[in-house]
């Protein structure tokens, strides 16, 4: 079994975008300290080479270099799948309905396609859960968000796309702040990737972004045009804005995730967010429903409230406890969590206790007792461990 390892457990996580390169590696040369160093933990983006050779995906999804319909059809073909319109919007997104995969692959193989449809965001791996049709590459296996979604059999972060050519994928930053990767199975695409900040300066005298940045926008901007070619993977690190084109029929998998290294980020994302929510509501501050309000709201804007990302912090915290001894520490069934890795973890988890406990107004106005309690508990086993606390 692959262990996952870091080799050296001194990291400080500083983020600095001003003289941010594109980095390009090679997946087969890569080691998980390298992609740990040159991208995660300093939230740089990168394409990955030569990831998906091996994945039975590559040999049955695939036919003379195209799309093999065939097989989906006769695979997947009674499937459901959500499916965006690229022609239509509402409220700033694409339209969304649900297809089946047959009439799908229908509108795919007509050489005339009056629209422009983009198959997204379909849960295959969950739906078929024994159909190993690719791997989770090794630097992108400490990945909490699946972890706890697996574990609790909630929904999950994990994707296939399938689009013509020209369809896309407006401007946008991921879901919690995560990161995603995305791997293309067969096809083209081209993104164009932000450092956090940068958008800011996309979004107009009502605090709205564009659905697509156009190159005429460009002057004073900071961005990165890249393309993924087939086999290739991207990282898009946390915060990083980005739209997407499909230059060729394309197929890729995505996954969403968080970890040690994007804890705090996405923490202060969903901080963020609830003090826009409490400022743009502030008229009813007085009133006993404004904190549960504000929950609410931030739910339906940001994904996830304050409640649910203490269950997943606390979930995390108290099984990387009981790993930190244990052999009972694998990821997606075949990756073992090395020790630093797991120090690691629980020190950054740690990291944002301490955030949290520096925010009395925060902690008293949106966590229960039991959080509060089951905070405190985290913090002490980690603190008072004799092989975890790296400072
Ligand atoms: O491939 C696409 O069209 C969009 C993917 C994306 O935005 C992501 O994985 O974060």
């Amino acid at each position: 079994m692959k262990e996952i390892e870091i080799e050296r457990d001194d990291y400080v996580f500083e983020f600095n975008y001003d003289d941010c390169v594109f980095m390009e590696l090679d997946f087969n040369k890569l080691k998980y300290d390298d992609f740990f160093h040159s991208c995660m933990y300093k939230n740089m983006p990168c394409i990955i080479k030569n990831v998906s050779s091996t994945w039975e995906c590559t040999r049955k999804w695939i036919d003379s270099d195209l799309i093999n319909y065939d097989h989906f059809t006769d695979n997947y073909g009674d499937l459901e799948a959500p499916v965006a319109d690229c022609n239509t919007v509402t409220y700033n997104a694409h339209c969304k309905s649900n297809m089946s995969v047959d009439d799908y692959v229908g509108y795919l193989r007509k050489s005339e396609r009056e629209k422009l449809l983009y198959l997204k965001d379909w849960h295959l791996r969950k739906i078929r859960p024994n159909d190993e049709f690719y791997e989770v590459p090794f630097i992108f296996a400490s990945d909490w968000l699946n972890e706890y979604a697996l574990d609790h059999k909630e929904d999950d972060f994990m994707f296939v796309y399938i689009g013509p050519e020209k369809s896309w994928t407006p401007l946008h930053a991921d879901v919690y702040n995560s990161y995603s990767w995305s791997v293309n199975i067969v096809g083209k695409k081209r993104w164009i990737l932000f450092p956090p900040l940068e958008e800011e300066k996309l979004k107009d005298s009502l605090g709205n972004l564009p659905l697509l940045f156009e190159y005429e926008m460009s002057e004073g901007i900071k961005y990165f045009e890249i393309i993924q070619e087939q086999g290739d993977a991207i990282f898009v690190p946390s915060g990083w804005h980005h739209q997407v084109v499909n230059l060729l029929d394309t197929i890729s998998i995505n996954h969403n995730w968080i970890n040690a290294c994007n804890l705090e980020l996405v923490f202060k994302a969903l901080q963020n967010s609830l003090s826009s929510i409490e400022n743009e509501i502030q008229e009813f501050k007085d009133t006993p429903e404004f904190y549960s309000q504000c929950q609410l709201i931030l739910k339906s804007l940001f994904g996830m409230d304050v409640t649910s990302f203490m269950n997943f912090l606390c979930y995390i915290g108290n099984k990387r406890l009981g790993q930190i001894k244990s052999e009972n520490n694998i990821s997606f069934g075949k990756y073992k969590l090395g020790k630093k890795l797991i120090k690691l973890d629980l020190n950054s988890i740690l990291n944002v206790i301490n955030i949290i406990y520096s925010k009395p107004t925060f902690l008293n106005n949106y966590l229960s007792p039991n959080n509060i309690k089951d905070l405190l508990y985290i913090k002490k086993l980690i603190v008072q461990h004799p092989d975890i606390n790296m400072s």
